[in-house]
């Protein structure tokens, strides 16, 4: 496999275990360079610190961008998390058109929602940009409250199979080829991803050992580009990174004091193996 350079646009929390402090690692590990643009810059994430600070980094992406096509900085795959503000939006889609190289991957996690509820500070009108980056997207990875938002649909904690379909149908329908939807859960202790391209469907389920850790969609998006980027198919990575996830939940579970992440590093070893060692 050749050597890969990714880009990874999202925040830094510098404490939270989310974003930048996760895909870095995570993608470096998967055996590619990974380079970052960060979003913003904030104390810790957002989903239970209080009094966080909060740096926009939106007015520096231009000249970031204009600095890499002066030096020739191309990329095989642009992966997009947690991003700062509405008009960094458009910035965005400007350097997915103009740093990719021909046959770029451009991922698109739209994080920024869960449990039913938009993070702080984000409202209907950053769900409206967030739709034009969708669009401009290969592949998708919303949770289900992203999904919702992004076409409108209520959002229900419990469901079937005909309402999980209907929502892939309307997700298809905002442009994106590919969609990774995640959380998907039928019975009481498993949950699952469901894979939608080409007009199809397909589901892996797997164990739920808890719900509503922080970070996991930042942990899951990342394991699921290492994965991408290394010869797997989308069904192939989002089962990877499915299972990573998990491991990485178990090995956080039972440390009350650590509520605010999981211990992803402690299965980065399980990761490689299950991505290098093919
Ligand atoms: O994990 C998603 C995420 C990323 N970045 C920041 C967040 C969150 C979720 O709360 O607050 C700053």
């Amino acid at each position: 496999m050749a050597y890969k350079r990714v880009l990874t646009i999202q925040d830094i929390s510098c404490v939270g275990q989310c974003s930048l402090t996760v895909a870095l690692p995570i993608i470096s590990a998967c055996g590619m360079e990974t380079c970052i643009l960060p979003s913003a810059v904030l104390s810790t994430h957002t989903g239970g610190f209080h009094d966080y600070t909060f740096r926009d980094l939106t007015d520096d992406m231009p000249a970031i961008q204009n600095h890499w096509i002066k030096e020739k900085i191309y990329f095989d795959a642009i992966y997009t998390g947690y991003l700062g503000s509405k008009k960094q939006i458009a910035y965005v889609k400007d350097i997915m058109k103009t740093t990719g190289k021909p046959g770029c991957i451009r991922i698109v996690d739209p994080a920024m929602a869960d449990n039913g509820k938009l993070y702080p500070g984000f409202d209907m009108s950053f769900v409206q940009e967030m739709k034009t980056l969708c669009a401009e997207a290969d592949i998708i990875l919303p949770n289900i409250t992203e999904a919702c938002l992004l076409t409108g649909m209520e959002f229900r904690t419990e469901y079937d199979e005909s309402y999980i379909n209907k929502l892939l149908q309307e997700l298809s329908g905002l442009g994106a080829n590919k969609i990774v939807l995640t959380g998907v859960g039928y019975r009481p202790d498993t949950t699952g991803v469901t894979v939608f391209e080409k007009g199809k469907a397909s589901y892996y389920e797997h164990r739920r050992i808890a719900t509503g850790c922080h970070g996991t969609g930042d942990v899951y998006a990342s394991a699921f580009v290492g994965a991408l980027m290394n010869g797997f198919n989308t069904f192939e990575a989002a089962k990877i990174a499915a299972d990573y996830t998990v491991l990485c939940i178990e090995k956080t579970q039972g440390d009350e004091t650590h509520w605010y992440g999981v211990k992803f590093e402690l299965a980065l070893p399980e990761l490689m193996k299950m991505i290098l060692g093919k």
